[in-house]
């Protein structure tokens, strides 16, 4: 199994997800200031020109990190990553898709990225602040959705937090610090102290 990530962006959440289910992966770094997302090579394995995307043993790419976090959670069922019940999953896929859809995309993306969503290059600037208040916006939501807990879910630690220590590490493009998040602080400090999250970050050099 190979695992295509760049250091430090969202596909450090299925690294360290990979890590503590314990399987047997590579990780393939893939340059993204230097555009290899976008090289023939990388396009064949995903389409989309992004990371993360997890070539399995049969061969098969699985690509968008909520579906990844999913199938590892599923496909190694003695680390507890995920809840067995339907309501567990349910509320990890509801996180899942609120980090990735709302908060990654729908905000951090419109920081880094404001040139993509904007007609003129000269409202980049304008687009890239509003997206910082609309991120700060997201995250108070996160920190509420946590409810005094350092979990995502009820159940205890699942691959959701590895989601949400990734995104923990992003707060500061927004112009605020953890300390403005306490929930999302204790659950970065918890998730940070496990021994999949610090394999995953010495392996991407972060360490
Ligand atoms: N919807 C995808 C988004 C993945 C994504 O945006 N990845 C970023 C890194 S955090 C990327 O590859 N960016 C390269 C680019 O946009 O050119 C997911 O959730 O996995």
């Amino acid at each position: 199994m190979k695992l295509f990530y760049s250091p430090g962006a969202c596909s450090l959440a299925p690294h360290i997800a990979l890590h503590e289910a314990g399987a047997k992966f590579e990780g393939q770094r893939v340059a993204l200031k230097d555009g290899a997302q976008f090289q023939p090579d990388y396009l064949k394995v995903n389409p989309k020109a992004k990371v993360p995307a997890l070539v399995r043993d049969d061969g098969s790419v699985l690509t968008e990190c909520p579906a990844i976090l999913f199938w590892i959670g599923r496909s190694y069922p003695a680390a507890k990553l995920l809840p067995e019940d339907v309501e567990g999953q349910a509320r990890a896929l509801e996180w899942m898709n609120f980090i990735s859809g709302t908060i990654h995309n729908g905000g951090v993306t419109r920081i880094g990225r404001a040139e993509r969503f904007v007609g003129d290059p000269a409202h980049a600037p304008a687009a890239a602040e509003k997206a910082k208040e609309d991120t700060a916006k997201y995250l108070k939501i996160a920190d509420e959705m946590l409810d005094g807990r350092d979990t995502a879910l009820a159940s205890g630690h699942s691959v959701v937090d590895d989601y949400l220590f990734v995104i923990c590490r992003w707060v500061e493009r927004t112009g605020k610090t953890l300390a403005d998040f306490p929930a999302l602080k204790r659950l970065h400090d918890r998730v940070a102290a496990r021994p999949g999250t610090k394999a995953a970050l010495a392996a991407e050099g972060l360490a």
